[in-house]
């Protein structure tokens, strides 16, 4: 396969942006090897500056359950360029969007538009403390909620991959406001609520984590997050980041059956453009500006473009939810049969293919994965035209564009990179 323009564009980065990346996991520093740079993406498909082809299970990090390039999403953004791109002040997008969220995940009866996941776990924070008056939070090993200084501690994605300390460059007291514990384990919250129940604001969890691989939550574990915070009076913050819109139309809340107070969504309802949201409890979102004194802005939150996408995109999903059978049956074709050694975890259209016998329920069990096994895997694959997330640590995600013969052209080439000597 040919990389000398990725090459070469690669060296040209490096000079003007730290490490070549404006987001540290594409720079394939956890399999090593030299980024593909991407000229564009039609359906299941990236095309890469040298014309290689790629069957992608990236899929701009879960948000284009429709492939790139939706005729009904493109449809959308050219009616915006005919208006105008930013406006700084509302549109009668802005509600429907919201309207639309509302819908489909009940728990958010109000709901704030801002830019991206990190905006939007920031913001649930901020209220959560807002709210109840409390400073601590609850975040869980190998969870990633964006880069947001307190919640940094024990991360997964960049931070599992490149085994970066969490307090380089966040001070040290705002680390000391959240308690890490390990994930699927209700115990050890329900100890860290004995000691010190009445200071903490909020347990904030990616209910099916996706940024230490996907790690679906054990059968109760949820019910236990949303028992046990009720009880002490703090807020449970579903990151929905990944899984909202994702896993189901309600995203993992739908699925699972639990209503969390906040819940926090990322580039999905943009259809992949930059957006985020926060909402939850309508009693709680009333203490945000300016309804109340918890303050958080933007100048292009709700921003036309990205609204238009995410509105186009969820009513198509809206309209067809016979999607969402497609997205598992062509994810439990991808996942069936694993080879020995080999765990495979799933939440509908999120998988993550650990090179370690498992099972993986947590950071702990996660990071006993061969990670250069992983990296060799990483290659052979993109090799043969398929791109996976370049790190162990990592959610694959599959959408409708995928088609039967993607999947299998993807097996056969994950068979046979098990059958070399
Ligand atoms: N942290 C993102 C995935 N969990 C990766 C974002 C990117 O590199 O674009």
């Amino acid at each position: 396969m040919k990389t000398d323009r990725s090459e070469a564009l690669f060296e040209r980065a490096r000079k003007v942006i730290p490490g070549g990346v404006n987001s540290p996991v594409r720079a394939f520093r956890g399999v090593g090897g030299t980024p593909r740079f991407i000229r564009c993406g039609e359906g299941s498909r990236l095309i890469d500056e040298d014309g290689n082809s790629y069957i992608d299970y990236v899929g701009s990090w879960g948000p284009l359950l429709l492939g790139h390039r939706h005729p009904q999403v493109i449809d959308a953004l050219r009616e915006v360029l005919e208006v105008g791109t930013s406006f700084g002040a509302p549109t009668e997008r802005e509600i429907e969007l919201a309207e639309l969220i509302r819908q489909a995940v009940p728990s958010m009866e109000m709901v704030r538009l801002v830019n991206s996941g990190t905006e939007a776990t920031m913001s649930a924070l901020r209220l959560a403390r807002g709210y109840t008056g409390r400073e601590l939070i609850i975040k869980f090993e190998g969870c990633y909620h964006g880069h947001v200084d307190n919640l940094l501690v024990k991360a997964g994605s960049g931070m599992a991959t490149l085994a970066i300390s969490d307090t380089v460059g966040v001070p040290a007291s705002f680390a000391a406001a959240t308690i890490a514990l390990p994930f699927n384990n209700a115990d050890v919250v329900e100890q860290a609520f004995r000691a010190h129940g009445s200071d903490i604001a909020a347990v904030i969890v990616e209910p099916v984590v996706g940024n230490m691989g996907c790690v679906p939550p054990l059968p109760g574990y949820l019910e236990a997050l949303r028992e046990i915070t009720a009880r002490h009076g703090a807020l449970l913050i579903f990151d929905e980041v990944m899984t909202g819109f994702r896993l189901a139309f309600g995203g993992a809340q739908q699925i699972y059956g639990i209503r969390p107070d906040l819940t926090t969504l990322g580039k999905v309802i943009g259809g992949g453009l930059p957006i985020g949201a926060y909402g939850g409890r309508a009693d709680i979102l009333a203490k945000v500006a300016p309804s109340g004194p918890v303050y958080q802005a933007g100048t292009l939150s709700g921003n036309p473009l990205a609204v238009s996408a995410g509105l186009a995109m969820l009513l198509y999903l809206q309209a067809h939810p016979e999607v969402y059978n497609q997205l598992d049956r062509r994810s439990a074709e991808l996942c069936a049969d694993p080879p020995a050694g080999m765990t495979v975890n799933r939440a509908g259209s999120m998988f993550t293919f650990f090179f370690t016998a498992g099972p993986v329920v947590d950071w702990e069990t996660a990071k006993k994965a061969d990670t250069a096994r992983y990296a060799r895997f990483f290659h052979w694959m993109l090799e043969q035209g398929v791109y996976l997330a370049p790190s162990q640590f990592e959610a694959g995600f599959v959408s409708a564009a995928h088609t039967g013969e993607d999947i299998t052209r993807t097996v056969e080439a994950a068979r046979a990179f098990f059958a070399l000597p």
